[in-house]
């Protein structure tokens, strides 16, 4: 049993030590530098009270331990002003200090009444993947985000389903995302790079796989992405194309677009217009290769059991299909 346990936690340990994680002690914005900074103050106030705190007590115990041949109690005492008034102010010290310093971070952080944006995002919930929407652009795409550096993002949160929360640690904090209800949070960061995102708020059985990722683009790179993004679809050039063109608009297209500016969010499945413009898929649980491509749409449920894909490609029409979306670049 022990054995077994042990196996389980350290299996745990090491496939999580594999996975690249979301850290927020990384942070690549203004507004992620606030709060790691605030995380480490806290971190260093707590190490230090635990350090004083225990290091008397292992002191006091050992020095006051009962030796060989005491029969006697020690010296029995009760109260002692100076210390209770010590004891009690240096705590009180200690949290008008983390109030005075939470109260600081939340107002650097929060988003500003007037917040003059310079690109608006949507971003939808879904179990178990993330719809991003640029409405004045006419873009719609799903689990990887791509902002230009140095801007000021707003985003406008919505869920379709339940409540999931929006988390970029090495870009900001998380925000709830909640059907019924707009949210709304900004993004800005200093750093072109590629940073991961989860689900924050438990969502259901694959609330794990329910990942994505940033790239914060130069300003060119953001231009090129968008230009290429607003392009219509690939179009069928060949017969296998065209046979797999007509089964991705017709069956497919109950739950996938293929227009680049469709923004439904009463589709089930994201946009896959420029599908191969991104690196994974299914909520960015996978890297978005052929081969990977191929084992999903053969079951994918095997691979994220419960998610909403519930159909297997006939094997037929499973080569002219990935022959076909590995086009959509
Ligand atoms: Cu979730």
């Amino acid at each position: 049993m022990l054995r077994k346990y042990i196996v389980l936690v350290g299996g745990t340990i090491l496939l999580n030590a594999c996975q690249p994680s979301p850290t927020f002690l990384a942070p690549a914005s203004p507004i992620a530098n606030h709060e790691a900074s605030l995380y480490t103050i806290v971190l260093n106030m707590a190490l230090v009270v635990f350090i004083l705190v225990e290091g008397a007590l292992v002191w006091i115990v050992i020095r006051d331990r009962k030796r060989a041949g005491d029969e006697k109690l020690p010296h029995q005492l009760h109260g002692n002003m100076r210390l209770e008034v010590v004891w009690t102010a240096i705590p009180i010290l200690v949290v008008v200090v983390l109030f005075v310093m939470t109260v600081q971070t939340v107002n650097a952080v929060a988003q500003p009444a007037h917040l003059k944006s310079d690109l608006n995002i949507r971003v939808v919930g879904h179990r178990w993947w993330w719809e991003f929407d640029y409405p004045d652009l006419g873009i719609a795409t799903a689990n990887e985000l791509h902002i230009p550096v140095d801007t000021t993002v707003q985003v406008a949160l919505e869920s379709v389903d339940v409540i999931h929360s929006f988390w970029v640690p090495q870009l900001s904090g998380k925000t709830d995302v909640v059907p019924g209800q707009h949210n709304t949070m900004w993004l800005t960061s200093d750093q072109v790079g590629e940073y991961l995102g989860q689900c924050a708020e438990f969502c259901g059985t694959e609330h794990a796989l329910m990942r994505f990722k940033v790239f914060v683009d130069s300003q060119a790179d953001f231009d090129a992405w968008v230009a290429n993004q607003q392009q219509p679809a690939y179009q069928p050039q060949s017969e296998d194309e065209q046979a797999a063109y007509k089964e991705i608009t017709g069956a497919c297209a109950a739950c996938h677009s293929i227009d680049p500016a469709e923004m439904d969010t009463d589709k089930v499945g994201p946009n896959l217009a420029h599908l191969f413009s991104r690196t994974t898929f299914a909520g960015g649980a996978f890297d978005l290769n052929e081969s990977n491509l191929r084992s999903w749409l053969k079951d994918t449920q095997s691979m994220k059991p419960g998610n909403d894909m519930q159909i297997t490609v006939p094997s037929q029409q499973l080569d002219q299909i990935i022959a076909y979306l590995i086009h959509l670049k």
